[in-house]
C-alpha cells in the first residue's frame, strides 16, 4: 500500500462531489493493484465514508476506456436493480461519485488518475474463506452479476487488459522471463518452474474452445477473488461485487475458476506453511451450488462441464503470473516482503496439485447437477 502521506488526499477528495467537509482518510483493503483509501467527510446529518482510488496506470494503460466501462456497468446494474424493486439497490451495485466538474475521474498534477465510490457499509471483502456459506454466497453473487450484465446495452466493452486470461500468452511470457532470468531468481524457484513446464499442454483448452465457438463470450468480471465481493456483515449475503476494472468480454470459466482459487483453501494466498493449503471439497460443493443458483439459467452444457477444470486452470494461471513477476523482479503485483511473489506462487501450485488429486470427484459432483 502506498503511504497516505504521498498524496494530498484532502485536496483530491475535494475534487469530488462528496457533499461535506473532509475529516480524515486512511489506506484501505488488501488489493494488489490500485491504491485504495477510505475517506470520511462531515455531512449536515453526520459522517459519511467514501472509497477513493488511485487507478494503477502502469497496469491499466487506457484509464479513459476503463472508466467508460465502469460507468456503463455501474449505471446498468443500478438501473436494473432499482427497476426490479430492490429497496437497497444502492448497496448492491457500486456507485461512482462525480467530480466537481461532472466527470467520473480526474488526473492530478502528477498524472495520477483518481475515482471515488460510495462506501458500502456493514459489508466485508474477506481475504480467506471461513465457511461454506461464504463460498456459496460469493459464487451466487458473481453468477447474479454475470446475469445482470447479460443485456448490457452499448456494444462490446473495452478490453482493459488485452489477453488478461489468455493462459497460453501468460505461459509464453513466463517462458520468456525464464529464458532471460534477468534477476538471477530462477534457481530459487526450481521445483515450481519444473511444475509449471510440465503443465504446458493444458493451458490452451479454454481459449481454444472459445475460438472454436464451443464456448460463448460473455461479459465477465475476470477478477472474482473472494475479497472482490462484499458479504453483508449481518446476513452474510453476497451483497455487492466490486473491483470492476477488469469487467470485459471473457468466459464465465475465468470467473468460476478464480472463485475456486480463492474460496476453497483455508490458507491465505501468501501463506508460507504449504501444509495448510488444500482444496476443501465442501467449499467446492458450496461454490458450485451457489454459482448454479444464479447462473444455471444461462450456462451452456459445455461451460458447466468445464467448471472443475476452470478451477485448476485459473489457479495455475495466477500462479504462473506470480512466478513471472518473481522472475521479472516484482514489477506488477504489490509486494510487502522480498519473497512475497515466491510465497504466493507456491500456494497457487500447491492448490493446483490438490485440485488435480480431487479432479475426478469434482467432475462427478458437477456432472450430477
Ligand atoms: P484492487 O484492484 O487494488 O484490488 P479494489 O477495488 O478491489 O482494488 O479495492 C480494494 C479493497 O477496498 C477491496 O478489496 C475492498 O475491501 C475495499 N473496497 C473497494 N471498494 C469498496 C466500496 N465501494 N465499499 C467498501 N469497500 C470497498
Ligand atoms: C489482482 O486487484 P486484485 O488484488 O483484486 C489481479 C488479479 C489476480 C489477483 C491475485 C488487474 O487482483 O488478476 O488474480 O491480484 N488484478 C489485476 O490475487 O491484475
Ligand atoms: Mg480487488
Amino acid at each position: 500500500m502506498t503511504p497516505t502521506a504521498q498524496f494530498d488526499l484532502a485536496s483530491i477528495a475535494g475534487r469530488f462531489q462528496l457533499g461535506g467537509d473532509f475529516i480524515t482518510s486512511s489506506p484501505y483493503g488488501s488489493g494488489h493493484i490500485n491504491d485504495t483509501f477510505a475517506v470520511t467527510v462531515r455531512l449536515a446529518s453526520g459522517e459519511a465514508r467514501y472509497v477513493l482510488q488511485r487507478i494503477n496506470h502502469l497496469v491499466f494503460k487506457r484509464p479513459d476506456e476503463l472508466m467508460e466501462n465502469v460507468e456503463r456497468v455501474c449505471a446498468h446494474a443500478q438501473r436494473k436493480l432499482t427497476a426490479s424493486g430492490q429497496p437497497d439497490a444502492h448497496r448492491r451495485a457500486l456507485r461512482l461519485i462525480p467530480t466537481t466538474d461532472g466527470k467520473s475521474w480526474f488526473i492530478d498534477a502528477a498524472g495520477n488518475r483518481w475515482r471515488c465510490y460510495d462506501f458500502v457499509e456493514k459489508a466485508t471483502g474477506h481475504d480467506v474463506v471461513r465457511n461454506a456459506n461464504q463460498a456459496f454466497q460469493a459464487a451466487r453473487a458473481f453468477g447474479a452479476f454475470q446475469s445482470l450484465l447479460a443485456d448490457l446495452p452499448g456494444g462490446r466493452l473495452h478490453e482493459t487488459i488485452p489477453d488478461f486470461h489468455h493462459t497460453p500468452t501468460r505461459f509464453a511470457r513466463f517462458q520468456a522471463a525464464l529464458a532471460k532470468d534477468a534477476h538471477g531468481r530462477a534457481d530459487a524457484a526450481k521445483p515450481e518452474i519444473t511444475f509449471a513446464l510440465a503443465r504446458a499442454a493444458e493451458v490452451s483448452r479454454v481459449v481454444d474452445a472459445l475460438r472454436a465457438g464451443q464456448l460463448p463470450e460473455r461479459v465477465t468480471h475476470n477478477d472474482t477473488k473472494l475479497n472482490n465481493v462484499l458479504l453483508d456483515d449481518v446476513t452474510q449475503e453476497g451483497i455487492c461485487v466490486i473491483d470492476l476494472d477488469t469487467v470485459m468480454p471473457g468466459s464465465v470459466l475465468y470467473d468460476f475458476g478464480d472463485l475456486v482459487r480463492t474460496s476453497t483453501s483455508p490458507a491465505a494466498e501468501d501463506e508460507t506453511d504449504l501444509a495448510l493449503v488444500t482444496m476443501q471439497f465442501p467449499m467446492f460443493e458450496a461454490l458450485v451450488n451457489g454459482y448454479l443458483s444464479s447462473a444455471n439459467g444461462f450456462l451452456t452444457s459445455a461451460e458447466k462441464r468445464l467448471l472443475p477444470f476452470a478451477g485448476k486452470l485459473i489457479t495455475f494461471e495466477i500462479g504462473l503470473r506470480f512466478l513471472t513477476d518473481w522472475l521479472e523482479g516484482d514489477t506488477y503485483f504489490k509486494i510487502k516482503r522480498p519473497m512475497h511473489n515466491l510465497d504466493r506462487l507456491r500456494t497457487q501450485f500447491k492448490l493446483v496439485a490438490s485440485i488435480e488429486a480431487q479432479a475426478s470427484a469434482m467432475q462427478n459432483f458437477v456432472d450430477q447437477k
